[in-house]
C-alpha cells in the first residue's frame, strides 16, 4: 500500500482484497479522523474496484457515522460475461444500497480517466481518500484534493489506457508514465522493492506536479532508465518466435529491464501475429512458480479470442494454483498449466480468418 498526504488530505493507495486490505483502510481513515480538524466527515473512494473487500470495507465506514462517496469507472458495460463481472455487479448492487445518491459507478467508456468524476478540490476537507494505486487513481485523488494542472484529465486518459499511448501525454505526464513503466516488477526475494519504488514516484510526482525541480531531476533519472528499457525490448522482440499458429512467444526471463508496452507493440505489427505470450522470471506466479507466462491478445483480435477457453473450465483464478486472469484478453500461468494445458490448446486452434 502507498500513502500520501496531497494538499493536507491523507491518501490511501490500495485495492482490498483481503480482510487485511479492509483492516488497514479502517486503520488508516481512523488515524486520519483523529487528526482531522474540521467538520466534515467525508471519506471517498476513487478509482478502486468493486471487490467484496470494499464494500465491507464501505459499510464498516458507514457504521462509523463516516460519510463515504464512491466515484468510479469499473461499472460492467452491457450484461456481465463472466465470474468477475457478475461478481461486480452484485457487489455495485449492495454498494448503492449502502450509498444511495453518494455512489457515482460509471464505465470506461464514458469516463475514461476517475479525474473527470471530481471537480477540483472537491474534497479538499475530506478526512482521507482511499484511491487505486495506478496513476489513474493518484491524478483523480490529486483533483479531488485541490491538486490540478490545465489537461491533468486528458492526460489521465491516456495514462490509463492502452500501454502505449500512455507515455504520449503532456512533458509532466510523461514522467509519470515512464517512471511506472520501469517500476521493478515483484520480486518474490525482494518482496517490498516495487511498492518502495512506486510509493517514491508517486511522491516525487505530486512534487514535481506542484514545481518542485529536485523531483523533477528524480524523475527524470527514471526517463534515462525507461529509454533503455524501449531499446532491450527493441532486443528482445528480435528473438521472437512462434509456437503455434498465430502465437508469437519472447523468453524474457532474467533478461534485462525491458518496457513490456514497447515489446507488445513491437509484436503487434507483425499481421499474423493473434497472441503474445511473454516467458518471465518476475511477477506474482513466477513469485510462488519460479516461471510465469503472460499472454496477452492482439488488439485486433480481442473481440474473436477469449483466452479464458484456453485453461479447463473450472480453473480459479488463484496465483497459487498457477492462473491468473480477470479479463479476456489477459492470461498468466505458470509452467505446467502452459505445458499441460495452454500450449496444446493454441495448437488445437487454428488462426480465426477475422483477425
Ligand atoms: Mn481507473
Amino acid at each position: 500500500m502507498i500513502k500520501l498526504t496531497i494538499n493536507n488530505v491523507p491518501t490511501l493507495f490500495i485495492k482490498a482484497f483481503t480482510q487485511d486490505d479492509i483492516e488497514t483502510i479502517m486503520q488508516f481513515v481512523r488515524q486520519a479522523a483523529s487528526f482531522h480538524s474540521g467538520s466534515d466527515n467525508t471519506i471517498l473512494f476513487i478509482d478502486t474496484p468493486i471487490t467484496a473487500a470494499t464494500v465491507e470495507a464501505v459499510e464498516k465506514l458507514n457504521r462509523e457515522r463516516f460519510k463515504v462517496v464512491f466515484r468510479d469507472h469499473h461499472g460492467i458495460d452491457g450484461e456481465p460475461n463472466n465470474d468477475r463481472e457478475k461478481q461486480v455487479v452484485v457487489n455495485l448492487k449492495k454498494l448503492n444500497s449502502i450509498l444511495g445518491k453518494n455512489c457515482n459507478v460509471t464505465v470506461r467508456r464514458l469516463h475514461p480517466a476517475c479525474s473527470t468524476l471530481v471537480k477540483v478540490g472537491e474534497f479538499e476537507d475530506a478526512v482521507a481518500i482511499i484511491a487505486d494505486p495506478d496513476a489513474d487513481g493518484l491524478t483523480a485523488a490529486m483533483k479531488a484534493a485541490g491538486v490540478y494542472y490545465e489537461g491533468l484529465d486528458d492526460d489521465a486518459a491516456l495514462l490509463d489506457g492502452e500501454p502505449q499511448l500512455q507515455v504520449t501525454g503532456t512533458p509532466i505526464s510523461q514522467l509519470l508514465a515512464k517512471g511506472i513503466a520501469v517500476i521493478p516488477s515483484y520480486d518474490a526475494s525482494r518482496p517490498k522493492d516495487r511498492e518502495i519504488a512506486q510509493q517514491k514516484l508517486f511522491s516525487d510526482w505530486l512534487k514535481a506536479v506542484s514545481g518542485n525541480q529536485a523531483a523533477k531531476d528524480r524523475l527524470q533519472e527514471k526517463v534515462a532508465a525507461y529509454d533503455e528499457a524501449v531499446r532491450v525490448s527493441q532486443e528482445l522482440a528480435k528473438t521472437a518466435e512462434y509456437v503455434a499458429p498465430g502465437v508469437v512467444l519472447v523468453d524474457v526471463a532474467d533478461k534485462a529491464l525491458y518496457d513490456p508496452g514497447t515489446l507488445n507493440a513491437l509484436l503487434e505489427l507483425d499481421p499474423v501475429c493473434r497472441i503474445m505470450v511473454i516467458r518471465k522470471s518476475l511477477g506474482p506466479i513466477a513469485a510462488l512458480h519460479g516461471i510465469q507466462y503472460s499472454l496477452a491478445v492482439a488488439k485486433v483480435c480481442q473481440k474473436e479470442i477469449n483466452l479464458h477457453d484456453l485453461v479447463p473450465k473450472d480453473a480459479k483464478s488463484d496465483p497459487k494454483l498457477g492462473v491468473i486472469s480477470n479479463v479476456s484478453f489477459l492470461l498468466h500461468t505458470n509452467e505446467d498449466v502452459w505445458i499441460k494445458e495452454v500450449l496444446p490448446r493454441l495448437k488445437q486452434t487454428s488462426p480465426s480468418p477475422v483477425c
